[in-house]
C-alpha cells in the first residue's frame, strides 16, 4: 500500500493529510480492506480536489470518494454533524444529534449519535 501525502521535491512531508491510497493488490482479493483509489494527482493545485480524500481549510475530512461520501459537515465544536452521500450512492446519509440515553435506570447522559431513520 502506498499512502499519498503532499510532499516537496525532496520528498519531505508538507501536510499531514492523507489524500489517496494506492494498492497493488487486486480489489477482489479481500472484501474488507481498502482498495486501490486509482490515479493519484500530486499537483498542489488539484491535490485536495482530484484525489480520494478532501479537507476543509481547518484540515477536517470533508470527502471520501471511495466511501461514496460527497460531503461531511462539521459542527463548530468539531463533531461530525452530517454525512452526505454522492448522488449515485445507495448508502444512507447520516445526521447526528444529541440523544438522551438512560443508564442503569437511575441516570441519563446525552450522547452524540446518528439520528434514527437516516436516509
Ligand atoms: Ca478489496
Ligand atoms: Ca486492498
Amino acid at each position: 500500500m502506498t499512502y499519498r501525502y503532499q510532499k516537496d521535491g525532496d520528498g519531505n512531508l508538507l501536510r499531514n493529510r492523507l489524500y489517496h491510497i494506492n494498492d497493488a493488490v487486486a480489489s477482489n482479493i479481500d472484501s474488507t480492506d481498502i482498495d486501490d483509489m486509482g490515479l493519484y494527482t500530486s499537483d498542489p493545485t488539484l491535490i485536495n480536489t482530484d484525489n480520494n480524500y478532501s479537507y476543509d481549510a481547518e484540515g477536517r475530512l470533508v470527502k471520501d470518494k471511495q466511501e461514496e461520501i460527497d460531503t461531511i459537515i462539521w459542527t463548530v465544536s468539531g463533531k461530525v454533524k452530517e454525512i452526505r452521500r454522492s448522488l449515485a450512492s445507495e448508502k444512507k446519509n447520516v445526521i447526528f444529534e444529541w440523544k438522551w440515553k438512560w443508564i442503569c435506570g437511575d441516570g441519563r447522559i446525552s450522547l452524540w449519535l446518528p439520528r434514527s431513520g437516516n436516509e
